[in-house]
């Protein structure tokens, strides 16, 4: 339920024993019937991992709140302590969609699209992870621990350990970390690693990313490192380390087993017009998620003749995001195009090859998406983790379906029975399509078991749980 405007719930500063600081707060804003504003929590597993902890630790939460130039007081949503940190219109401009996503997002996946490089938003995000450390310095209590998260806020560590040394810190990567070659590039890169340094455990998505940042420490910061630790000149260790991000399995299987959604699934292929095979695709709009790869893939293997007209359509779920940088935009043009054309190639009267939808849907229609998709196909061209992969895995509580998936997701790692591709290589992308399409259920089921067992034993609470474990060891 959406709790009543922040000022009813408004509060003095908390004093948390656990503190996560992430860019944005879990709430989003919602406008009720009635005219009056509220908040929602925003879905994800982030928060329902972390809401268990922060309540039996008297946890809070900072972030910016999502609407620029507007302070707002700490306030408490569904139990959980909020604590906004305000920006302003420029700083959104210049730390979120400049320094985060236009400078360090294509950086840390591999230079898929050209970083910019911009003195004045390295300046803002300066700023900003300075106005974050400095909360977090306010709302944590005498040896808290705080959960710092992602590359919006890779300064926040070192900041708070400044004013704050009693703490213990934490900073886990959602997304890749980059080898040394490309990490180089950045003006500011001595000063991140020093930022990133602050905490006493970094976490990363891969064993890989760990030992760039560890390599990255010992030749640009010249500290002694031994395999994954880091030892400062005042004799502090830090340690570097991968804790594979998850998603809340049961959670999804117990959506995948209604029979509601199970009737949704049969509705949605009929309305496609009963095709033999459904391919799915489910990503933020993102050049990092190789959506004109994958289509154009799946549009020569009509154009061929490898499929029928009527024997395969594919649904891609493309939710548009960071409309307001340039790359966005241009790859939204591109799709559109891309889609128009291969629908308009087919030459047939019916259910269109590509069912393109740019809506973002509850919970339960992904689950039934997911549950009438003979194949998902996930091919980022790089990726820290991938959680639509673990989830169709989840929700194929059936046994079937087969999974098409990018060598170059984080998610690789663990689900090796998947059809693995190079997303570059649009023949072994149509091989790699046509194999999960015409493989026998008993090996389709034998590949799906196998990755089932892979996200049941690592769900999301395992991952905040050895995260949180290591943290708190003393080394
Ligand atoms: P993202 O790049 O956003 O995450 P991903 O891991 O796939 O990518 O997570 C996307 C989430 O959004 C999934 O939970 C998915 O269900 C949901 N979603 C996508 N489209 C949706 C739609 N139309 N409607 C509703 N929900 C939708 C970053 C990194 C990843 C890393 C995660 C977590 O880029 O590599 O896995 O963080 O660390």
């Amino acid at each position: 339920m959406p709790s009543r405007s922040p000022s009813s719930a408004a509060r003095a500063t908390p004093s948390a024993d656990f503190v996560v600081v992430a860019n944005r707060l879990p709430v989003d804003r919602v406008v009720e019937s009635d005219g009056q504003t509220g908040w929602r929590t925003s879905p994800g597993g982030l928060v329902s991992a972390l809401e268990p902890v922060m309540r039996s630790n008297d946890g809070a939460w900072i972030g910016w709140h999502g609407n620029p130039d507007e302070r707002l007081d700490a306030f408490t949503h569904n139990d959980l302590e909020l604590v906004p940190v305000p920006l302003s219109a420029q700083e959104v401009q210049e730390y979120y969609e400049g320094f985060s996503n236009a400078t360090l997002w294509p950086l840390y996946h591999d230079v898929i699209a050209p970083p910019e490089f911009h003195r004045e938003w390295w300046e803002a995000y300066v700023a900003v992870n300075r106005r974050f450390a400095d909360r977090a310095a306010e709302v944590a209590a005498e040896g808290a621990v705080v959960w710092v998260q992602d590359y919006q806020l890779q300064l926040v560590p070192r900041m708070l350990r400044e004013s704050r040394p009693d703490l213990r810190i934490g900073f886990f990567l959602h997304i890749p970390f980059p080898p040394t070659e490309l990490f180089s590039q950045i003006p500011w890169r001595r000063q991140l690693l020093e930022g990133l340094l602050g905490a006493d455990l970094v976490g990363f998505q891969l064993p890989e990313a760990a030992a760039n940042f560890v390599r990255l420490v010992r030749q640009r910061v010249g500290y002694k490192t031994q395999r994954d630790h880091i030892t400062l000149p005042d004799g502090r260790q830090v340690r570097a380390k991968p804790f594979a991000i998850s998603i809340d399995t049961a959670g999804f299987e117990e959506l995948a087993r209604q029979p509601a959604t199970e009737r949704r699934a049969a509705e949605i292929r009929e309305n496609l017009g009963n095709p033999r095979q459904i391919l799915l695709g489910v990503d933020r709009l993102d050049y990092t998620k190789g959506l004109g790869q994958r289509l154009r893939a799946f549009g020569e293997l009509l154009s061929d003749g490898a499929l029928d007209d009527n024997e395969a359509v594919f649904i891609q779920v493309a939710t548009p995001s960071r409309e307001r940088v340039d790359q966005y935009r241009l790859l939204r043009d591109d799709i559109d195009r891309l889609v128009g054309r291969i629908n308009g190639e087919s030459g047939h009267i019916g259910p269109q090859p590509v069912t393109y939808l740019h809506s973002s849907y509850p919970r339960t229609e992904m689950a039934a998406l997911y549950r009438a998709a003979d194949v998902m196909v996930v091919t980022p061209l790089r990726d820290g983790m991938n959680l639509v992969a673990k989830e169709f895995v989840a929700c194929r509580v059936d046994g079937a379906g087969a999974l098409v998936l990018s060598e170059f997701a984080g998610a690789a790692d663990e689900l090796k029975q998947a059809f693995l591709v190079n997303p570059y290589d649009i023949n072994g992308m149509k091989s790699g399509m046509l194999a999960a399409m015409r493989s026998d259920k008993r090996e389709l089921a034998r590949r799906m078991r196998a990755m089932r067992k892979q996200v049941t034993e690592h769900d999301i609470s395992a991952w905040a749980d050895s995260f949180l474990t290591e943290l708190r060891r003393e080394v």
